[in-house]
């Protein structure tokens, strides 16, 4: 081990009640000596000692940043150099040969900053800067290089790509936490994707170089990348083209390309002709400019699930891609956690190091959910194993930055990394004033509810011993489920008038909104719990809160809730909604308020409804993809969320709506995104207590959405089936589905 953190002082620190200057510095250094105790009030002004050719760069513009001001008689000293500088030779031995690694020392009368390569010298400024943060410097000496060479973030969901003010405000974020990547491949942009033969727009163009520069000043890599798979022709004209492409971008300043191949079908996803365009890339175009970093792949089969070993498209294109052009990898499954036999069953295939693509804490499956957790369960020792490891973050840029701060830590000091105290740090990072609303309200925004993907995170761990106490009847346990609920919503309206960070407020106030619904169920519905089996029901306190009160008022923020969710201005259209606390306070609070509602009613001789979930339709499916597909309600339409991936919908599987009312039905479509698949399925209604047929059919050969038969308008029914009836299973997709009742 290599790693000798001095932290002899850790426990008198704690004693104290101070915080090191050095413990504020994202990622955490390899190597800090430090007593931990000799804290130095920040100078109020520094000189700069430095080989000339410092004084300019983004190096050195990232040092001006900081609050001392530069003045040639300053006390106290700044010394910065690369390894060979003059200014820093006597330090030689102490900087690690460690690519963007550095050396520095801090005494109460100056700092010296050594680094092996321009970009570690940058990376001491900014531990400098990090260490500077609440206006203070330590006393220590600090070694310090990156574990993973390649880290930082690929900009890859669907929805509402980032916006320019975003991604530079993520550009800055990455140069402070040591990430020097940012990939460009946002799939809703259409010069990524749908129309990459053609030259951005003007606008569009100058706010790439502008990023470009950004980027560069923030020492982080611009990668472009092009999805060209959607039609690509494998002949020289596409080829030409492509080539075109990227020196429209390398004249806007880009240095950095990729290609993706991702989520597609076809022609585009031979292997050998991938292998062949890149490595043409490669050749004339990589190789020939001189200044470009090397080509980064996303293949088709960009994880073990999808990699078809027999038509070994991986070993192909580990044999026949150039070497030095990455390839990409998400793991055992689309949205999965990185670890060793991972990397080792890759690596071997494509015989280099893979770059992973972590598909964290991108929420594009769950738009219903806003993802606030640390970023754990990647394997602490696959540093040598990766060439690159880029986090898919979420929509929400601003809100994406918390599990980000993890992510960096992680790739920087792997066997260091502390998911738990990050993620405290990171909360204090994105909101200083108010990191303890944040925390509160982070905690119910951790988990992504049952997915297609099975990925799933901890959420609600704390809770689940006052749940279970609740649910006994402990009165204890009840009072502490109202304090948690009370919490959430002082957390809740703490941040909805926070200013501090405007971004991530307008991002995450759909969820604070319906956290604060949710805080105010629990409240009432913990009192139900323990008025239910009060003598007095509650009328020593007050004329009007009682049961009956309470009960109503719970069943109107249950109405509420639901209608949140539905409501028109929500914006994403395949998971409908916005949910808070979905995995243990929630389906706990409904337990409670069943089963206050239970003993109301027998104690009472009263009937009053006691189921929790609002919501008029009920989807059921033995298909397990379907399952989990939620029910909007818009008005007089009814949709099924579409299923973002293929669906393997098994001989005889099921479909089942069900609906609290009889509806009559007017029309409905849906797309299984293949031509002809109404043949393979059976709908029917049920009406007057029996299973009706309606017909199924395309209206050309070439449409893949499937129309009723004219017989279903006027019908009126209380659920409907999805059957396949083809006998065998079907690949389909699940697009659209809606009807219109009357
Ligand atoms: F390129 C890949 F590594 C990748 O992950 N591609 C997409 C990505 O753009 C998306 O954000 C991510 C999470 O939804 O997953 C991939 O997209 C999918 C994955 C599916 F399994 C789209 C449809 C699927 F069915």
């Amino acid at each position: 081990m290599n790693k000798k953190i001095l932290t002899l002082s850790l426990m008198l620190m704690a004693g104290l009640g101070a915080t090191a200057q050095v413990s504020l510095v994202n990622p955490v250094p390899q190597e800090v000596t430090t007593t931990g105790t000799e804290l130095i009030e920040a100078p109020a002004e520094w000189k700069i000692n430095a080989d000339k050719k410092r004084l300019t760069g983004y190096v050195y513009d990232a040092l001006l940043t900081a609050s001392p001001e530069v003045a040639k008689k300053a006390d106290f000293k700044v010394t910065i150099g690369v390894r060979g500088d003059s200014k820093v030779s006597k330090y030689k031995k102490n900087i690690p040969a460690k690519a963007e690694g550095y050396f520095m020392k801090v005494t109460d009368k100056e700092v010296v900053i050594a680094g092996n390569d321009e970009k570690g010298l940058y990376y001491g400024v900014q531990t400098l800067l990090g260490m500077m943060g609440e206006g203070k410097l330590e006393a220590c000496t600090i070694t310090d290089w990156p574990d993973v060479p390649f880290r930082g973030t690929v900009e890859g969901f669907y929805g509402t790509p980032w916006s320019h003010e975003a991604r530079k405000s993520q550009l800055e974020f990455y140069g402070r936490n040591k990430m020097n990547v940012y990939i460009y491949g946002p799939k809703d942009d259409p010069w990524h994707r749908d129309k990459w033969r053609e030259p951005y727009p003007e606008a569009e163009a100058n706010r790439i170089a502008e990023l470009v520069k950004v980027a560069n000043a923030n020492g982080v890599n611009f990668y472009w990348a092009i999805h060209p798979g959607v039609d690509i022709k494998w002949n020289d004209e596409d080829r030409d083209k492509l080539i075109a492409k990227f020196e429209v971008m390398y004249e806007l300043g880009v240095r950095s390309f990729a290609v993706f191949f991702d989520d597609i079908w076809g022609e585009g996803t031979k292997a050998d002709k991938q292998a062949a365009l890149l490595n043409y890339i490669d050749d004339n175009f990589v190789k020939a400019k001189k200044d470009v970093a090397p080509l980064i792949l996303c293949p088709t089969e960009y994880n073990k699930g999808w990699a078809n070993e027999e038509k070994g498209y991986l070993r192909t294109l580990g044999k026949e891609l150039n070497e030095g052009i990455e390839v990409m990898w998400t793991g055992n499954s689309v949205v999965a956690c990185i670890d060793k036999p991972t990397m080792e069953w890759i690596n071997e295939r494509i015989q280099r190091k893979g770059y992973i693509w972590l598909n964290f804490p991108v929420n594009d499956f769950v738009r219903d959910l806003i993802l606030m957790g640390p970023a754990y369960g990647n394997g602490l020792d696959i540093a040598g194993d990766v060439s690159g490891f880029v986090s898919n973050p979420m929509e929400y840029a601003e809100t994406s930055k918390i599990s980000l701060y993890g992510i960096a830590d992680y790739c920087w000091n792997m066997e260091a990394y502390d998911y738990q105290s990050n993620w405290e740090k990171s909360l204090k990072d994105i909101l200083p004033g108010n990191y303890k609303a944040l925390r509160v309200f982070a905690l119910y925004n951790k988990d992504l509810g049952p997915n297609g993907h099975g990925f799933r995170r901890e959420e609600g761990e704390e809770l689940k011993e006052i749940a279970e106490g609740a649910l006994d009847g402990n009165q204890f346990a009840l009072a502490m489920l109202n304090v948690a609920c009370n919490e959430l919503e002082i957390a809740c309206d703490l941040l909805l008038t926070d200013t501090e960070n405007p971004q991530l407020i307008h991002e995450i106030r759909p969820w604070v909104i319906q956290g604060k619904n949710l805080a105010a169920y629990g409240k009432a519905v913990t009192t139900m719990n323990l008025l239910a089996t009060a003598k007095d029901n509650g009328s020593a306190t007050s004329q009007f809160i009682n049961f009956e009160n309470l009960y109503k008022q719970a069943r109107s923020l249950q109405k509420q809730m639901f209608d949140f969710e539905n409501d028109k201005t929500q914006r994403h259209p395949y998971q409908i909604g916005t949910k808070v606390g979905t995995k243990v306070m929630l389906p706990t609070l409904n337990a409670l308020f069943t089963k206050a509602t239970e003993t109301y009613n027998k104690l009472n001789g009263k009937s009053l409804d006691t189921t929790a979930e609002y919501n008029p339709f009920k989807l059921t499916s033995s298909v397990t993809q379907l399952a989990m597909l939620p029910v909007k309600l818009n008005g007089d339409v009814v949709e099924i969320a579409s299923a973002l991936e293929v669906i393997n919908w098994q001989a005889g599987g099921e479909l089942l709506l069900e609906s609290e009312k009889a509806i009559t039905f007017q029309g409905m479509d849906f797309n299984m995104g293949v031509k002809g698949a109404a043949q393979h399925f059976r709908l029917e209604l049920f009406v007057d207590g029996a299973w009706r047929e309606v017909a199924l059919l395309h209206y050309s050969e070439d449409d893949t959405v499937i129309h009723t038969g004219n017989e279903l308008g006027g019908m009126t029914a209380t659920k409907l089936r999805i059957t396949n009836n083809s006998g065998e299973e079907q690949k389909v997709f699940f697009k659209n589905f809606r009807f219109i009742r009357r």
